[in-house]
């Protein structure tokens, strides 16, 4: 424990902690741009500049660790107009169409200009000329307004080990971009998000669609199906205002009814679906052979990461479609028959807390099993939030109503997939059903809960041990692939039976499309809301969902059944 003084304010906080970090302990904010929680602190920006008492030096907050006795003074005179120089030189190199920008309300630099009182523009503007990168189905690159805080370079190097950004040029040049100035499309980018949910601008973005929806919405030719991913109903609240981790789905099957959807349907019930098949393939893979471990393939992100970085290990990812595509593959061929719905005129909108679920919806492995795109659109929670305001929709008052069924209907283990280990915890709640014929008594599998980079455990099977790994954060894979590659290369089996990864740092509930602002803190609430979703469903495990099993007796006869392979599986190419 130190003691510092900020302002005058005596704190105790724990050495090393940062200065910025205890004035917020001493109630004190201190402007930042470049600084992320998630991220090291980088020092880019220099608005995080503070005096230390006693001496002339000038240190920046964010960096700068505390020690004993430290006494610096964050607010003054000076500081401000500094800062206030710091942000008028930033404005002078930014784009000021703040009206027309997809970040316009929701924009750190925006924010500050408003703060600090900026009225005018006394530095010259000199723009760079930068065309957008439009060639990714998921993000959207606009080099003129980056501010070249850095910090989508360290999500992309650092937090997700993909080196598909990187710094370029010097000085005035420098900018943001894949090497060698690629389009995004050619670089290594597997279209995570990450960066756009990162950036405190409007330099990194979804691509948006949501005309595309108001088209298809408005259509009398099509007719608007609409699935909700797990972390939309913890997600959402926060875009109007609920706390973090509130809980909103009969609200949003509200929501998507005055949008237009003529059914409205659960991702959830695909998770369901998933662990039916993915839970029986790992069965099969244990007791007749096939690659182990298995490695869950629901995250479009990670399966592009395998098929980029490590292709020779792609007969390990399971072959279950995810949840996503699943439902879209369900409604346009069993969903369309029994409804009478013609399926050619079904437009099936899937809204997910992803960008690369968007790129998942158009890859030629998944698009057409229905004989029709199973996944029409995919939109991000930040575009849904956005669509629901766009209508005059007011979301807080509206009264809540039921998805239809049978896609609407889903299982306490079919909401968790949204957080991490959260696949991994609805699989061992089947898969030990499928192995002993027992249910699980204590469902919660607490080994693969929380936030730790690599959680490793072992099931106990009614004597046969299963051995799993869960990771997030596309940087933490490496070890664990690293370790499944040199055990191959001996022959033998690395020492895991099942294997979840996650692209995103705590899972889908802080996916690249989900509201901004995720920190740990966010992270763990946005969990505990699917956690107690859980806890509140009346069935919890997905073998025991009736419309799960009425959808095999009906039609899929069985998992991994000729059909369920047709509709439900996939192979990926290297
Ligand atoms: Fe996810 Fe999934 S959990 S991938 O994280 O398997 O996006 O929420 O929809 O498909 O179910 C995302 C979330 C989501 C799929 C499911
Ligand atoms: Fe990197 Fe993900 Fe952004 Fe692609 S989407 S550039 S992989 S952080």
């Amino acid at each position: 424990i130190v003691h510092v003084k900020i302002n005058g304010i005596p704190v105790e906080v724990e050495e090393g902690t940062s200065v910025l970090n205890a004035a917020k302990k001493a109630g004190v904010k201190i402007p930042t741009l470049c600084y992320h929680e998630d991220l090291k602190p980088f020092g880019s920006c220099g608005l995080c500049i503070v005096k230390q008492e006693g001496s002339a030096k000038i240190i920046r907050a964010c960096a700068a660790p505390v020690n004993e006795g430290l006494s610096v003074i964050t607010h003054d005179h000076e500081l401000f107009e500094a800062r206030k120089t710091i942000l008028e030189l930033i404005l002078s190199t930014h784009p000021s169409s703040c009206l027309t920008c997809i970040r316009n309300g929701e924009c750190e630099l925006q924010d500050l200009a408003a703060e600090f009182g900026i009225r005018e523009q006394p530095f010259e503007v000199r723009l760079n000329d930068r065309a957008k990168d439009t060639s990714s189905a998921s993000i959207v690159l606009d080099p003129e307004k980056c501010i070249k805080c850095g910090r989508c370079v360290q999500v992309c190097q650092d937090l997700q080990g993909v080196f598909a950004l990187e710094f370029i040029g010097r000085g005035d040049e420098t900018c943001m971009a894949p090497a060698a100035m690629l389009k995004l499309e050619d670089s290594p980018c597997v279209r995570c998000g990450q960066c756009a949910a990162h950036c405190p601008v409007g330099a990194i973005y979804e691509k948006d669609e949501i005309a595309t929806f108001l088209a298809a919405a408005a259509d009398p030719q099509k007719q608007v199906v609409v699935q909700i991913a797990p972390s939309i109903r913890v997600g959402l609240s926060e875009s109007f205002g609920l706390p973090a981790g509130t809980v909103t789905t009969k609200k949003i099957y509200a929501a998507l009814r005055r949008l237009g959807a003529k059914a409205v349907h659960d991702t959830n019930f695909g998770a369901d679906l998933t662990i039916m098949e993915e839970g029986t393939e790992l069965v099969t893979r244990l007791t007749k052979g096939g690659a182990l471990p298995q490695m869950t393939s629901c995250c479009p992100a990670w399966v592009d990461y395998v098929q980029k970085y490590y292709p020779d290990l792609l007969d390990h990812v399971s072959s279950a479609k995810s949840p996503m595509q699943m439902v879209g593959a369900i409604e346009k061929t069993f969903y369309a028959e029994k409804m009478g719905m013609d399926p050619a005129k079904m437009y099936t909108v899937a809204i997910m807390p992803c960008t690369a679920k968007k790129y998942e919806s158009d890859r030629d492995e998944h698009m057409y099993a229905s004989g029709f795109r199973d996944v029409d659109l995919v939109l991000t929670t930040r575009e849904f939030a956005r669509l629901i305001k766009s209508q005059g929709i007011d979301f807080l008052s509206l009264a809540e109503e039921e998805a239809d069924s049978p896609l609407g209907e889903y299982s306490g283990a079919g909401t968790i997939f949204g957080a991490t280990g959260g696949v991994m915890e609805a699989a061992v709640r089947t898969a030990y059903h499928i192995v002993t014929g027992n249910e699980l008594q204590n469902v919660e599998v607490d080994v693969v809960r929380g936030l730790s980079e690599i959680k490793k455990g072992t099931v106990d099977f009614d004597g046969t041990p299963v051995r799993v790994a869960v990771v997030h954060g596309l940087s933490h894979v490496k070890e664990v692939m690293d370790e499944i590659r040199a055990a191959k290369a001996e022959g033998k089996q690395a020492p895991y039976e099942f294997i979840e990864v996650m692209a995103c740092r705590g899972g889908c509930i802080a996916g690249g499309g989900q509201p901004y602002g995720a920190t740990d803190s966010l992270r763990k609430e946005r969990s505990a809301g699917l956690y107690t979703d859980d806890k509140n469903s009346a069935v919890r495990r997905s073998h025991e969902n009736e419309s799960i099993q009425k959808l095999y007796e009906t039609y899929l006869e069985k998992p991994m059944s000729h059909k369920a392979h047709h509709l439900l599986h996939t192979t990926y190419q290297e």
